[in-house]
C-alpha cells in the first residue's frame, strides 16, 4: 500500500512510469492539474504538474524543474515524491513541477548510459550528442563554465534557446510572469542550496535577501536528518556556470527567489544515489522548502 501514491515512490522510475502517475493523479485527485508544455528533440512530451486548491485565486506560485540532467535521478524521485505529499495540504501557493525537464535524455540514462547529462539533439558536423540545458539559457550564454564543443558535457547549443526542451521552460516561467515567487531548479549531486549568479562571482542586489531565505530552507532540512549543505552564490560557492536556468528566473523574468538545489549526496554513490536514500532525501528537501517559503 503506498497511501495515495500511484506508483511506489520509493523507488526510481522510467519516464513512461512517471508520466502514467502524473496522468493517473490528475485523473483522480481533486487538486491536480497537468499540461504538456513542450515536447522533446525525440518527441516526447514535456509535462507540467500543478497543485491548486483554487485556480482562479492566482496565488503566488512555486515552481520547479526537475531533471534537466538525465543522469540526476533523484531530482524526480524527489519531485515526484513532493508533488505526492503536496496532494494533502499546502495551499497557500499554487506548486508547479516540471518533473522531467529532459525526457530524452533521461530516457537514455535508463536504456543506454546511467551517467548521460545532457539532451540527445544531434549536433551537425559532430559525432558526440547532447546539449548541456543549464547552458543553453542566455544569461552570459556561452561564457564561462560553458563550451562550445559538441563532445563537452557542458556544449552549450549553438544559440541560447536552441533546444526545444529550454525554450519549454522559458515558455512555462514567462506564461506565469509575476506571480511566481520562487523558482527551484533540482540538480545533484553535493548538497548545496545555491543562488545567482552562476555566469559570475557577482552578487545580485537581493543577495542578503537571498541568504535569509536560503538559511531558513539549509537550516530546517539540515534539522530533519543532518544532512550537510552549503549555500550561497553559485559562482562563490560552486563554480561559476553561464547560460543557466537560475540566472535566466532571477535576471530575465525578475524571479528573485531563483535558486538551484544540488540534493544529496557529496560523492559516496553521486548520481547513482541508492532507492532507499529517496525518501529520506526528499523528506529532508521537502521540510527545507517549507521552511524557506514561511520565510520568504
Ligand atoms: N550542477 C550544476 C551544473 O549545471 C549549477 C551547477 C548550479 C549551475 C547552479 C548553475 C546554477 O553544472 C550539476 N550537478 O549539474
Ligand atoms: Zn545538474
Amino acid at each position: 500500500y503506498n497511501g495515495n501514491k500511484a506508483i511506489d515512490v520509493e523507488n526510481y522510475h522510467t519516464y513512461e512510469e512517471v508520466m502514467a502517475y502524473l496522468a493517473e493523479l490528475a485523473s483522480t485527485h481533486p487538486l491536480v492539474t497537468t499540461m504538456v508544455a513542450g515536447s522533446s528533440i525525440e518527441g516526447r512530451d514535456i509535462v507540467q504538474a500543478t497543485i491548486s486548491s483554487d485556480l482562479s485565486a492566482n496565488k503566488p506560485i512555486a515552481w520547479f524543474d526537475c531533471n534537466i540532467h538525465a543522469r540526476e535521478w533523484i531530482t524526480a524521485a524527489t519531485c515526484v515524491w513532493i508533488i505526492d505529499t503536496i496532494t494533502t495540504g499546502y495551499v497557500a501557493y499554487d506548486w508547479k513541477f516540471v518533473p522531467i525537464a529532459n525526457p530524452d535524455g533521461y530516457a537514455f540514462s535508463w536504456t543506454n548510459d546511467r551517467l548521460w547529462r545532457k539532451n540527445r539533439a544531434v549536433n551537425p558536423g559532430s559525432v558526440c550528442v547532447g546539449v548541456d540545458l543549464n547552458r543553453n539559457f542566455p544569461v552570459g550564454f556561452g561564457g564561462a563554465g560553458s563550451s562550445n564543443g559538441p563532445c563537452s558535457e557542458t556544449f552549450h547549443g549553438a544559440a541560447e534557446f536552441s533546444e526545444p526542451e529550454s525554450i519549454t521552460l522559458k515558455n512555462l516561467i514567462a506564461a506565469d510572469a509575476g506571480r511566481v515567487k520562487t523558482a527551484i531548479s533540482m540538480h545533484s549531486y553535493s548538497q548545496l542550496w545555491l543562488s545567482s549568479y552562476s555566469c559570475s562571482s557577482a552578487l545580485p542586489a537581493e543577495y542578503p535577501e537571498m541568504l535569509r531565505a536560503m538559511r531558513a530552507g539549509v537550516d530546517a532540512l539540515t534539522a530533519t536528518y543532518g544532512t550537510v549543505y552549503d549555500y550561497g552564490s553559485t559562482g562563490t560557492v560552486l563554480y561559476i556556470a553561464s547560460g543557466t536556468t537560475t540566472d535566466h528566473y532571477y535576471k530575465n523574468e525578475g524571479v528573485v527567489h531563483s535558486y538551484t538545489i544540488e540534493l544529496r549526496d557529496t560523492g559516496l554513490y553521486g548520481f547513482e544515489l541508492p532507492p532507499r536514500l529517496i525518501v529520506p532525501t526528499a523528506t529532508e528537501t521537502w521540510n527545507g522548502i517549507k521552511a524557506f517559503i514561511n520565510a520568504i
